[in-house]
């Protein structure tokens, strides 16, 4: 049975402690691709992940086993990286990339043109890189981008992905995973040992249409799993890598449907609780946060990105009103994360100032705030609106951590005006309120927030 060997090349890398992390996970979209390998095409998987930007120990890792085919799934930051790994195979066996630098709109046809790939899957590989791979043996498959060719009829089902296995894990990668530090820890009423983090995915693609994001131009449409497949995977986990378990649900827009949010949790509350991170929109409602919160999900990080509601209206994301989710938030006593962009196209110190204290002036807080560098990530509507000249560096710098935009500032002065935001965010009067507030009515959650406050000092 020929191999494939997927090469994760993510880092784990955690840039500071202040809130500011960008932290190595386990790459569920991969796993999952990896597992459809083993179900559905006649190849076996090797799955080597080694944490480090030398390509000599990764191609080592490689080589120490059968390999008849290398598979790259990239971010942007790391796909010099993963070219490195692919001129050292080129011409040996086929070199084949897919995923969120590769698979994005029209750059599948670019790092095609490049010449390290022989075959670029666009878009969902659930079913695009098993086909291939059976195209490959049977010595019939044509260099150039491959997509999704769905297999007899399409699927009807309204949980097309529960006909998918369940990703991969490796119990190698586990242990890594131990190591980061969980910013807010779970309430002691919900888990009292919290030992390791692992990512589900319980649906992919989006319906939503913002300009920054690859997920709806990876696949249009929101694909979900049953909420009882993804709480019979995670009582397997439980059972294989816990007790202790962490999960963050990497659900491109968690809150896509209430019906499943509903009855996700259901599930999840009465074969539970699972404690939880998710990352919905501000389309929450009553109901729907305290059947979170009864699930075990402690944690919401939402995406706020710009202080006002126009700017977020004209760069294409969802009408929804962050007052009333993160305040539903804070009355159901889960803890929320507001995720924040600064540092776009031209924007000068005045700019700055002026969207700090609009952020300030917000009528509601965020338990934490985390602000990244605005980035045109390659194939988004950002990325294809820029004018030559309009970006300052290359794709190894796109990790949110630097400037990519030209802008009044230089570096060091964005480093700066990021670390004053956030410090002086979280050491505001008011949020210092907002935290007793909080505390006051949700005492589980005291030892959460003081060990928050605590690490990031
Ligand atoms: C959940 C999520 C997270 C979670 C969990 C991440 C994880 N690795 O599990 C958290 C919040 C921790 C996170 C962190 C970061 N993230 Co993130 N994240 C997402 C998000 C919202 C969903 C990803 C997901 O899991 N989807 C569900 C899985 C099942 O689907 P999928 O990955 O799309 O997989 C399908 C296809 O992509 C394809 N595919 C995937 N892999 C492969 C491999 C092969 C060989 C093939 C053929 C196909 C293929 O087939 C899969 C099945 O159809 C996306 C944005 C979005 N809205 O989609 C950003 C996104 C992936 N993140 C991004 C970034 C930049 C980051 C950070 C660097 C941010 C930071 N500075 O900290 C970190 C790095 C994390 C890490 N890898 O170490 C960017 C990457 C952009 C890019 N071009 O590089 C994205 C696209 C957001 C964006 N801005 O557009 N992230
Ligand atoms: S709602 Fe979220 S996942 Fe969907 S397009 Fe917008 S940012 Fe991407």
């Amino acid at each position: 049975m020929p191999t494939i060997v997927f090469v994760d090349t993510d880092l784990s890398v955690v840039t500071d402690r202040s809130g500011q992390t960008r932290i190595g996970r386990e790459e569920i979209g991969a796993q999952l691709v990896a597992a459809c390998v083993e179900q559905f095409a006649g190849w076996s998987v090797r799955y080597v992940r080694q944490d480090t930007a030398q390509v000599e120990q990764i191609i080592s890792a490689v080589k120490a086993g059968d390999c008849d085919a290398v598979a790259l799934f990239p971010y942007s930051y790391t796909k010099s990286l993963a070219d490195r790994v692919a001129e050292n195979f080129k011409g040996k066996v086929p070199i084949i990339y897919g995923g969120y630098h590769a698979g994005v709109g029209r750059m599948a046809k670019v790092v095609f043109e490049e010449g390290r790939a022989d075959f670029v899957v666009k878009g969902r590989g659930e079913r695009a890189l098993p086909q291939l791979l059976d195209d490959i043996s049977a010595g019939s498959a044509k260099r150039g981008v491959v997509q999704v060719r769905e297999l007899s009829g399409g699927c009807q089902s309204p949980y097309p992905l529960d006909d998918l296995p369940w990703p991969l894990r490796f119990e190698e990668f586990m242990a890594r995973f131990t190591k980061n530090e969980i910013l807010f820890a779970p309430p002691e009423t919900l888990i009292k040992n919290p030992t390791k983090r692992i990512t589900i995915a319980g649906s992919f693609g989006c319906d939503g249409r913002c300009d920054y994001c690859s997920s709806w131009i990876m696949s249009p449409k929101t694909l979900h799993r049953s909420p009882t497949n993804i709480v019979d995977e995670m009582c397997a986990l439980d059972k294989r890598f816990g007790p202790g378990l962490v999960y963050i649900i990497a659900n491109p827009l968690f809150n896509a449907d209430r019906g499943w949010v509903m009855e996700l949790c259901q599930q999840m509350e009465k074969r539970g609780p699972f404690p939880a991170f998710c990352l919905p929109d501000f389309n929450l409602d009553r109901e729907m946060v305290q059947a979170m919160k009864r699930a075990g999900i402690f944690m919401a990080m939402m995406g706020l990105e710009f202080a006002r509601t126009d700017v977020r209206t004209e760069r294409g994301k969802r009408p929804g009103n962050p007052e009333l989710a993160y305040g539903l938030c804070d009355e159901a006593g889960i803890l929320t994360r507001a995720y924040f962009m600064i540092g776009g196209l031209g924007m000068t110190a005045t700019d700055v100032e002026a969207e700090k204290q609009a952020l300030e002036s917000l009528p509601f807080r965020a338990d934490q705030l985390r602000v990244s560098f605005e980035v045109p990530f390659p194939g988004t509507v950002t990325a294809n609106r820029l004018n030559p000249g309009d970006t300052i560096t290359g794709y190894d710098d796109y990790t949110t951590d630097k400037v990519i935009y030209k802008t009044g500032m230089d570096q060091k002065q964005w480093d700066r005006a990021r670390q004053e935001i956030v410090s002086e965010y979280h050491s505001a009067d008011k949020q210092k309120r907002h935290y007793a507030d909080k505390i006051r009515r949700h005492p589980e959650l005291e030892k959460s927030i003081l060990g928050f406050l605590d690490r990031i000092e």
